[in-house]
């Protein structure tokens, strides 16, 4: 049987132990991943940390991905990729990290499981999200749940977020 293939678009977020090279080095793996491809990914972006003000900025970027993994295995994926960047679980939920990996949207479905929300919960609200997905997708994109791109983008603005030269 032919494998599904499914779009899939991930953040990327950095803030620590040099944020441009872990961001191109997450790009790069990410391209790598099995039965997936790296079919686009935005410039990054130097953007203002959204949470406590006491950490440095973020890099973020979105990447565009074609992949045949189940959503749950693409976490998996991107969960081990967050540990071979030395990202440490400490518990502490807003602060700093040298990677985070979110799974932003899986073709146009609606997940709800123990380990995992798609769409994720808060790009609809955060700028450091949605500036760089707009960059490589429609202003047309359903957000299953949260509405079209080009509307929350709208809404939120691009406060603090800003792309590299
Ligand atoms: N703020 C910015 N600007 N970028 C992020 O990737 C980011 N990630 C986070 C929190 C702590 C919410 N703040 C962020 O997890």
């Amino acid at each position: 049987m032919s494998k599904a293939w499914v779009s899939a678009y991930i953040g990327l977020g950095s803030n620590l132990d040099g944020p441009i090279d872990q961001i191109n080095k997450a790009l790069a793996e990410l391209a790598m991943l099995p039965d997936t491809e790296c079919v686009k990914h935005s410039s990054l972006y130097t953007t203002a940390p959204v949470g406590p003000q006491d950490q440095p900025d973020y890099i973020n970027a979105v990447a565009l991905l074609k992949t045949a993994l189940q959503p749950e295995f693409l976490l998996d994926e991107c969960q081990r990729l967050e540990q071979n960047h030395l990202r440490v679980r400490d518990g502490q939920h807003w602060g700093s990290r040298t990677l985070d990996l979110d799974l932003l949207l899986y073709a146009q479905q609606r997940i709800e499981t123990s380990r995992l929300v798609v769409p994720h919960p808060q790009m609809a609200v955060r700028a450091f999200v949605l500036v760089p997905l707009a960059e490589i997708a429609p202003k047309e994109l359903t957000i299953p749940g949260l509405g079209v791109l080009g509307e929350l983008l709208d809404k939120v603005g691009a406060d603090g977020v800003q792309r590299l030269s």
